[in-house]
């Protein structure tokens, strides 16, 4: 059955609820290769010595022939894709209608026209094989575009002359069209073309365009005018078909752009095999493709076109399972954003038009920024995302001080004026667009650009009291430069001052690697036991236990079975100890039973391998393991983590009675998973109510000790590809000091703020515990493990709370790491996040939930 045909979950426009009958496309460039069978010259002559030098001769003049005469003769079929603005014929409603004899009758006069374009072109007019129209819109100027493609036929070495032709032949046509125009209204001049060009455009096809293998080929009408939705077969019930090739042409009224924004995008990681795309036209001409997307993109996935049509495509191959796509369309009116202007006053803000969407094609936009006379102007960009800084800037950029800007820059990369006027251009070419940037801009008084504040080399102005504090806050070190180092701070070899209990914590703080050298207890060629001890380094990972505490095979790269197990060694269920460092779940069996590598349906996201403080928001999926505990009535109060279709972890704190609040109860609970926005439930979201709460006994009100419970729901949920277990790490598995590590949940946005509607994710890394016990007045246990931004600003908060520390393993499997327990406040500086360190407490999940 066509995979297709059972698509009845698809919401299409309003012209395009049926499945159209499919365009037809053509063959891939090169794939038809014609060659001619070798011959051969054949002499008997007598003895075997002669026959030999004869054989060779053969063989030599069969090689001659096939370079000469067949190489030469290989040919391939090339494929360009158009578009061609015709100024006579008005846009009728029929030619959206490919079986409408207007349709037909209109193609037969563009293919008629480019036939004749051409003949004018030797190398053209004879490799040309035929055209086929695949579409008109209706253009701006009254007219009609219609989208084409033609098929050429060439010897394989002349390809690059039939592009070189092409080029050429359409720069010719376009200037003739651009005389024409200008003729028209004075002679009417009765030519021998059958339509009135406007313009031309046409782009060799990718390859991948043209592939064989898209058995379904399809195309669907959509108007933009009414808003609605367009999804990849199947979506969300199922995976989108294997082997297919569908288009969604997208129009607006003319005066109109479209405007796709995608809810969900979930492909299979290689563009090579699945892929979609986004053109600013009705056909995918290479220099109009906007964007090429696959996998899990996290960049901004709201697009606009530049005039009234937009095309999106979805190429997929081999079957996989991956949920694919939703967006949503609708149409502006071109005059909407105006961009640019001029701007006066003291300080304002401004952004590439339509930011945070990716700005259009096609756009330029001038801001003019007027200082009184005595004042200099400053300008601050916040984001900066103009693709990449290839070839001067040429394509989309931004002009400020007649410097071009393009690429990714840094946060806060601050231009200063010379004079008290600025005037920043931003400009984007006809394809590849990206998010832009938004900048904010500052007057100053030129001999004092930061009065009161520290002013940075690149003209950051900060807080004097964030000079010389161990901290990068400038973004170019210029704030730590030329510090004198305080008692309590160690000099790098850059002359930076950084806090002493930073040396030898594994972490690069000195940005030269100074405060890490020099750290090694043993000799050169020996290796540091963890109990003290030195011993040669050969021994490392032999079998045998040389430290006599196991450390010296405990982080092998192979998985020895060793003699005896030690409290570093991961013990295998036959009770045998190996030397390899995280050996579960690592995708490779190393224990002899297998039994570390076989309760591991936990820490994918299914479909892709398938607040926080200063976090950003969670796309739907990315976080299947997370949940949220609610009480009715009261809303969101703490996170947990999914462990099976049955089990979740939390804080113990969170299952406190806490006055007339009764936490400890099982049914004051509710338990949400698969959920991404608070109060925003769809077909993944599972509602729970809890069965049992098994609160660590050994649980410490005052300290936190012990800071984790389980939860039982009262009935087994489905899992689904937004709700999946995360991996619990085995009581040996190690998360050294600088890994970086996850932190998710709507818990506050700031310390005493209102909490997150959007599911938060921020980026931690693992702190050293003996660094994290001195910045914690040693509150700090074993059970306790800690995580953040030293430098502040990035942490879990209230209501983040039971929530999962994750962590990737090299395998790609999620580990949890920790859960949210508690901390000095939230994203305080050198006051990290303290989380349950769920190594610890391993045996005691598994004797209370048999997990
Ligand atoms: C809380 O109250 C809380 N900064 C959780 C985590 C942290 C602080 C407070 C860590 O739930």
């Amino acid at each position: 059955m066509d995979p297709l045909d059972s698509g009845h979950k698809f919401v299409l426009g309003k012209q395009g609820d049926e499945w159209e009958s499919g365009l037809q496309f053509l063959p891939a460039t090169d794939s038809r290769r014609l060659e001619k069978k070798p011959g051969r010259t054949k002499k008997l002559w007598m003895g075997l010595g002669l026959l030999l030098a004869a054989a060779c001769v053969a063989l030599l003049t069969g090689l001659l022939v096939w370079h000469f005469h067949l190489r030469s003769d290989v040919r391939v079929r090339k494929l360009y894709i158009g578009a061609m603005g015709i100024s006579d014929q008005p846009f009728l409603p029929d030619y959206e209608d490919q079986d409408s004899s207007q349709f037909r009758r209109l193609a037969s006069l563009v293919d008629r026209q480019l036939k004749l374009i051409y003949s004018k072109n030797s190398v053209l007019g004879k490799a040309f094989k035929g055209s086929t129209v695949q579409a008109f819109s209706e253009a701006s100027d009254g007219g009609v575009v219609a989208y084409y493609q033609s098929e050429f036929d060439v010897h394989a070495s002349q390809q690059g002359s039939l592009d070189e032709a092409m080029e050429q032949q359409q720069q010719e046509e376009q200037q003739q069209a651009e005389a024409q125009q200008g003729r028209q209204g004075r002679f009417m001049l009765r030519s021998k073309n059958p339509l009135s060009v406007s313009s031309v455009v046409s782009r060799a096809v990718d390859p991948r365009m043209t592939r064989d293998s898209a058995r379904v080929k399809k195309s669907f009408n959509i108007h933009v005018s009414q808003e609605g939705v367009v999804q990849s077969p199947g979506f969300p019930g199922s995976s989108y078909p294997p082997n297919v090739k569908l288009q969604w042409l997208l129009r607006a009224k003319p005066g109109n752009r479209v405007r796709l924004d995608f809810h969900t995008l979930i492909l299979e990681e290689d563009c090579q095999r699945d892929f979609i795309r986004i053109y600013d036209s009705l056909a995918p001409i290479e220099d109009k493709l906007l964007s090429e997307q696959c996998g899990y993109p996290h960049e901004s996935l709201s697009f606009l076109s530049s005039g009234n049509v937009l095309l999106l495509m979805l190429m997929t191959n081999e079957e996989k399972n991956f949920p694919g796509f939703r967006a949503n369309y609708s149409q502006i009116p071109l005059t909407q954003q105006k961009c640019g202007g001029t701007l006066s006053g003291d300080k304002g803000y401004f952004s590439s038009p339509f930011f945070p969407s990716n700005y259009p094609p096609k756009m330029t936009c001038t801001w003019n920024i007027e200082a009184p006379k005595d004042r200099f102007v400053k300008v601050q960009f916040n984001k900066f995302f103009l693709g990449n800084d290839s070839d001067q800037c040429s394509h989309d950029r931004v002009e400020v001080n007649n410097e071009r800007l393009c690429g990714r820059k840094p946060e806060n990369a601050v231009v200063t004026s010379s004079s008290n006027t600025m005037t920043i251009k931003f400009r984007s070419d006809s394809s590849h667009v990206h998010q832009g940037f938004t900048a904010e801009y500052e007057t100053f008084v030129p001999n004092n650009p930061c009065p009161g504040r520290f002013r940075c080399s690149n003209n950051l102005c900060l807080n004097k009291t964030l000079q010389c504090d161990g901290w990068n806050d400038c973004g170019d070190g210029s704030d730590e430069d030329n510090c004198k180092c305080e008692a309590s701070q160690m000099k790098c070899g850059n002359g930076r001052c950084k806090p002493r209990f930073w040396e030898c914590d594994g972490l690069d703080d000195c940005g030269d690697n100074t405060d890490e050298e020099n750290c090694v207890a043993c000799k050169p060629g020996e290796f540091s036991c963890r109990n003290g001890r030195c011993v040669p380094e050969r021994l490392h990972c032999d079998g045998r236990d040389d430290c006599r505490d196991g450390s010296d095979e405990s982080r092998c790269e192979k998985s020895l079975v060793l003699q005896q197990c030690s409290e570093f060694t991961f013990r295998c269920r036959n009770g045998h100890c190996i030397s390899k460092l995280n050996p579960e779940c690592d995708r490779e069996p190393d224990c002899e039973d297998g039994s570390d590598e076989d309760t591991c349906e936990c820490g994918t996201r299914p479909y892709r391998s398938s607040r926080i403080v200063g976090g950003q928001a969670s796309r739907e999926g990315e976080w299947p393991w997370q949940v949220s505990l609610q009480v009715p009535g009261m809303g969101h109060v703490c996170g947990a983590s999914v462990l099976s279709n049955r089990w979740l972890v939390t804080a113990a704190h969170c299952v406190q009675d806490n006055g007339p609040n009764k936490y400890s109860q099982a049914d004051q609970w509710e338990a949400l998973l698969g959920l991404l926005v608070q109060s925003q439930t769809n077909e993944w979201t599972v509602r729970r109510r809890v069965r049992r709460i098994i609160a660590h006994p050994r649980y410490d009100r005052r300290s936190y000790d012990n800071d984790i419970a389980l939860m039982e729901l009262d009935a087994n949920v489905t899992l689904n590809q937004n709700i999946w277990p995360i991996c619990l790490p085995s009581t040996t598995y190690e998360f050294p000091a600088g890994r970086e590590a996850w932190i998710t949940g709507w818990g506050a946005v700031r310390e005493g703020s209102q909490r997150a509607s959007v599911l938060q994710k921020a980026e931690v890394r693992i702190i050293n515990s003996t660094v994290c016990k001195s910045l914690m007045s040693d509150e700090v246990t074993d059970g306790m493990l800690c995580a953040g931004v030293l430098k502040g600003g990035v942490d879990a908060c209230q209501g983040d709370s039971g929530g999962p520390l994750s962590i990737t393993s090299p395998s790609g499997r999620v580990f949890l790491a920790g859960v949210v327990s508690w901390g000095d406040g939230c994203a305080r500086r050198n006051k990290p996040g303290i989380y349950t360190r769920t190594t610890r407490y391993r045996d005691w999940i598994r004797e209370n939930s048999g997990i």
